[in-house]
């Protein structure tokens, strides 16, 4: 059976603060049309793709606060991309701001969703590494409360059989973390697919802003590598509500090689032919992890810390 999926990055540019969702789903939809036209049997976009990047204002008003995530999924704005994919027979992975009510109590995730080419739900993932802050740095020129307005994701870093492989997600800072890549690999991921919101500008380490496209990519390129698999990274990019986001979205093989990438800061497809066989040349190779892996000496990498 050939396992080469046609795979496309549907990098967008900015979502303005006053940008209706129906707006943002128009624009993904002339993506995947575009996509679909291209070849690709699945499309992946970027991390809170529905709206502007909301936390980087702090809100006060709950009902503000509110107004930026998703109850249903879809729930009608976003029906039509959903339908869309249905006819075209493409599948695509999704990130947004989840809601869920348990009784009086609302729980708030960084989510995405991989999507099958019926349209039906085949994945969820909640974001595990959650940057940024939990209080108002009004001396920052702008926020980054992803501490504040999500919860760690609880559904770990879980892998779909889906498009004949082994399909698995991840947001953002998660991308950094070679946990991320190593628990999936675990589980014989094959792809990887992940949106991002990077600032180039990190008011922490501000020395590091020129550094920001590189360590995207060497981090995609590592956990890439050094689980066999291919990692296809998706930006939200340009100046969105004047906080300049880095682009560079990219297709990465399992080789740790950059396939695709794209070239501008806006709305952009870039697609390539992603063989899930070429897993195997690392998997059983030099990462064959159950004949190599000495787990007995990495005990400190899941022990908790104070
Ligand atoms: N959305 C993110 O998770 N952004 C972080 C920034 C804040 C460092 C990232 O890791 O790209």
């Amino acid at each position: 059976m050939n396992r080469k999926i046609c795979v496309a990055a549907a990098q967008m540019g900015p979502i303005a603060r006053a940008e209706p969702r129906e707006s943002a789903v128009a624009r993904m939809m002339d993506m995947m049309r575009e996509s679909h036209g291209r070849g690709a049997r699945l499309v992946v976009f970027p991390e809170l793709a529905l709206t502007t990047f909301f936390p980087r204002w702090w809100m006060e008003d709950e009902t503000e606060l509110d107004s930026f995530y998703e109850e249903e999924m879809p729930g009608p704005t976003v029906a039509p991309l959903f339908e869309l994919a249905r006819r075209l027979e493409v599948g695509f992975c999704l990130g947004y701001a989840e809601i869920v009510r348990e009784g009086n109590r609302k729980r708030r995730f960084n989510t995405s969703i991989l999507v099958d080419p019926a349209g039906r739900v085949a994945g969820k993932y909640r974001k595990v590494h959650l940057p940024g802050h939990a209080n108002h740095e009004p001396d920052w020129s702008f926020q980054h409360l992803e501490k504040a307005y999500f919860e760690p994701g609880d559904l770990g870093f879980p892998v779909f059989d889906a498009f004949d492989g082994r399909v698995g997600m991840c947001i953002c800072n998660d991308r950094r973390w070679p946990e991320t890549y190593r628990v999936m690999g675990l589980q014989g991921v094959e792809i990887v697919l992940l949106g991002y919101n990077t600032p180039v500008h990190y008011p922490r380490a501000p020395q590091l802003d020129h550094l920001q496209n590189f360590h995207n990519h060497l981090s995609m390129q590592a956990g890439a590598y050094q689980n066999g698999t291919w990692v296809v990274g998706v930006a939200k990019a340009g100046r969105e509500e004047g906080c300049d986001l880095i682009g560079q979205s990219c297709i990465v093989a399992p080789t740790g090689e950059i396939v695709a990438m794209c070239t501008t800061l806006g709305d952009e497809v870039i697609v390539a032919d992603c063989d899930l066989d070429r897993c195997s040349e690392i998997q059983d190779n030099i990462f064959d992890l159950a004949l190599h892996r000495q787990p007995q000496h990495y005990g400190l990498i899941s022990a908790t810390h104070d």
